[in-house]
């Protein structure tokens, strides 16, 4: 398909954004500090919190600050072409209004809005193009999903199709058909997950989004495209249409303690790699809780936006 394509031939410089019920902690828990990526906080590899004290979090997750236009222009100024976000992480909970599903950000939080409705025009209004980061396969406090609970709420055995086809297919439904035209659909760890299912929701994807991509971490080499491993910069020409993922800092989620900034001249040099080797980059910030974007993401990404558009100015 020449024209699904296009995406990558035209724009390939990217923001990817790892907002959830996890940036509340920021890889903090009963006051101890948890080290490695945040959106994997609830996992037994981190903090293991148990479902219900999981969801508890949506009590209190309330995203005032959350200025949609304003992560628009930040990733407008940086040069960047189109922002995927993360619809479900493994957490389960979806930063939506989903109506298949009432753990999300409308229904279980004081916020009462659906940010991905305002970020979705904030993106059309800048130009930019706009997509949906979903995990299809790990899914931690549903039923059935990837890592998640083996029993229902009645006690009786899930399985994964239970998860799949309450869940998982309705909601990438809702995607795919409720926030305009989407760039991109980015699965995500399809481990052990059975073809079929990957099919349903490629075929889902396609046509609702006839000129969406489906990242090739779908699995079963059904995507449209390769997704290099993450922070991953290729040393040599990679054939096919191809992205690699990196962070402004560490963690992809936001982390308290994470000020391993990358420099603008760090980033631009792996843009630079990437684009030049025919790829895409794709560069991840990650909100606060509170829906602000820390300050050193923000400068970074100016100030190389900065050298895009002014060299041999600057
Ligand atoms: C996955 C997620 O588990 C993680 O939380 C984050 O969203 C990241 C972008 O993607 O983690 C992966 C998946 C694949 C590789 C590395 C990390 N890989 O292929 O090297």
């Amino acid at each position: 398909n020449a024209e699904r394509g296009q995406l990558f031939d035209e724009g390939n410089y990217a923001m990817f954004i790892h907002w959830g019920l996890y940036s509340q902690l920021g890889n903090k828990v009963d006051g101890k500090t948890y080290y490695g990526i945040g959106e994997w906080i609830m996992n037994p590899r981190m903090a293991g919190i148990p479902v219900e004290k999981y969801k508890q979090l949506a009590g209190t997750f309330n995203p005032v600050k959350f200025d949609a236009g304003e992560i628009a222009r930040i990733a407008k100024d940086a040069g960047m072409k189109y922002i995927v976000i993360t619809a479900k992480h493994h957490d389960g909970f979806a930063m939506y209004h989903s109506k298949a599903n009432d753990f999300n950000i409308v229904d279980a939080t004081p916020f009462n809005k659906d940010p991905m409705k305002e970020l979705a025009a904030a993106c059309r209004e800048a130009g930019l193009g706009f997509g949906f980061y979903y995990s299809h396969n790990q899914d931690w406090t549903f039923p059935g999903g990837g890592g998640g609970p083996k029993k229902d709420e009645d006690g009786n055995p899930a399985t994964f199709d239970d998860y799949f086809t309450k869940k998982c297919l309705p909601q990438v439904k809702e995607i795919t058909t409720e926030y305009g035209p989407i760039e991109i659909v980015w699965f995500d760890t399809p481990g052990k997950m059975p073809k079929h299912y990957v099919e349903q929701l490629v075929e889902v994807v396609h046509k609702n989004q006839p000129r969406a991509m489906v990242s090739g971490r779908a699995g079963h080499g059904l995507g449209d495209y390769q997704t290099l491993g993450d922070m991953e910069v290729p040393r040599e020409n990679i054939e096919g249409l191809w992205e690699s993922v990196d962070t402004t800092n560490d963690s992809w989620a936001y982390a308290w303690y994470d000020e391993y900034w990358k420099t603008p001249e760090e980033i631009l040099k792996r843009l630079i790699a990437c684009v030049g080797r025919g790829g895409t980059y794709m560069l991840n910030i990650g909100p606060r809780g509170d829906g602000t974007v820390p300050e050193r993401a923000v400068k970074t990404l100016e100030q190389s936006g900065e050298w895009i558009r002014r060299y041999p100015q600057v």
